[in-house]
């Protein structure tokens, strides 16, 4: 099976999955003007009465085919500027140079450099690329396509010792430090965590470190009570070391599995940064042995290139074991995720798709590189299929232009 075939299946749905779903539906409605039909719009695999066994529970493979197709409609939608831009941009260099020589590939690496993907990344892909065309003898940039985006995912693996699991076990406290400067989105990812480890079915606390923006504590209190979680705080200004030690003496004593630190943002000064941010570290650790377990950096994906340098100042003053990259939908110039990777060597974890609670998403390449090029990939498949499997035209050719009788 191709790669673009195998990602439409896992992210979209097969098509054998579609035209049930789409008989079913027809059925369902009537006769209904199908015209407008948007196949872009696919909606998740739809359960029939056999799916279910005879405790009304759905089989582990029919879980997790839902669970990643609606991961796939998430990327989907947090990247679609992204999406727009890549496409299109490609699309157009495509069509410009027919033949895969020199002129493309140098396109190609200024459109990949403009979208944020970052310039050493983009000369190792470019190379790369350059490799496997000579090696597949493939001379139109049309068929190139499938390799460049397989290429991108390739790319993402190479850096094997970076994970983007979380180093979170059951039967201990695990704590998560949030660092990253003002307005990059640590508050607001702090509850969207708190949604998703509570919903699996973890104890979840909040400590509000930042004591030092004017309603920083509120904002927090805010997001513990939409998510149904206990904020510990102090008063604005306090020390967000004792902050933290409350914090954990008070998850220790109620069993919480997971607590979560928000912290402030000051970069400005980096060495009053470093000094707080070692001292709260210092304080977790030893209220907790190799605690933080993660120190979760977030980066602000509209910000592009200056992400990166907050990235290289903060992995000097702390030990970032991942990052958070926002606004991910704010930006078409979802190259990002890759320069951060290839350039920081540091994984990307989780992903902000949106400002709803559940669009903040565990970050993974497949669907990444789906949410960046979904409508080419089912496109791609759509004609493949096609060439392999023509459509019976004996309406046509029998000249019947309208279904009358
Ligand atoms: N569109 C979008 N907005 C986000 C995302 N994450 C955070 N934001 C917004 O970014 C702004 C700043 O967030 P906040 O959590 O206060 O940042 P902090 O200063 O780092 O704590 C808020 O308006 C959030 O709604 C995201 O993934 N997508
Ligand atoms: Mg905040």
């Amino acid at each position: 099976m191709s790669f673009f075939k195998r990602l439409k299946n896992k992210f979209s749905g097969s098509d054998e999955n579609q035209q049930q779903d789409e008989q079913l539906e027809q059925l369902e409605t009537e006769q209904n003007s199908d015209e407008d039909k948007d196949k872009t719009s696919k909606k998740p695999k739809k359960l029939k009465e056999a799916d279910f066994d005879e405790d009304g529970l759905i089989s582990i493979e029919d879980f997790e085919e839902i669970e990643a197709q609606q991961l796939g409609a998430k990327f989907k939608a947090g990247l679609e500027k992204s999406r727009e831009n890549f496409q299109e941009q490609l699309n157009n260099l495509i069509a410009r140079y027919r033949k895969v020589d020199e002129d493309f590939f140098e396109a190609l690496e200024e459109m990949l450099i403009t979208a944020d993907v970052g310039f050493n990344t983009v000369m190792q892909l470019v190379e790369e690329l350059r490799e496997e065309a000579q090696r597949r003898n493939i001379s139109e940039t049309e068929d190139l396509r499938e390799v460049i985006v397989e290429k991108i995912v390739e790319i993402y693996h190479q850096d094997e010792e970076n994970s983007e699991v979380m180093d979170l076990e059951d039967g201990r406290l695990n704590v998560i430090l949030m660092v990253g400067v003002n307005g990059v989105g640590k508050t607001t990812t702090i509850g969207k965590l708190a949604h998703r480890y509570k919903s699996e079915g973890k104890k979840v606390m909040l400590a509000a470190g930042d004591t030092f923006r004017a309603g920083a504590i509120e904002q927090l209190k805010v997001w513990g009570e939409r998510v149904g979680v206990e904020v510990m705080s102090q008063s604005e200004g306090s020390d967000p070391a004792a902050v933290m030690y409350d914090a954990i003496n008070a998850a220790k004593s109620k069993e919480v599995d997971i607590l979560i630190c928000d912290t402030a943002g000051r970069l400005q000064n980096k060495s009053n940064l470093m000094n707080e941010l070692e001292k709260v570290k210092r304080v977790i650790g030893r209220a907790v042995p190799e605690a933080p377990h993660e120190v979760l950096l977030c980066l602000d994906a509209t910000t592009g290139q200056n992400a990166l340098s907050q990235a290289k100042s903060f992995k000097e003053v702390t030990n970032v074991t991942g990052i958070v990259l926002t606004k991910l939908d704010g930006t078409a110039k979802g190259g990002i995720v890759l320069a951060i990777r290839n350039e920081l060597h540091i994984p990307v974890k989780y992903v902000g798709l949106g400002e709803k609670l559940d669009d903040l998403q565990p970050f993974n390449p497949e669907s990444y590189v789906y949410g960046l090029f979904a409508d080419m990939i089912e496109q791609n498949v759509d004609e493949a299929d096609e060439i392999a499997a023509p459509k019976s035209e004996d309406d046509d050719l029998e000249g019947n232009s309208n279904e009358s009788k």
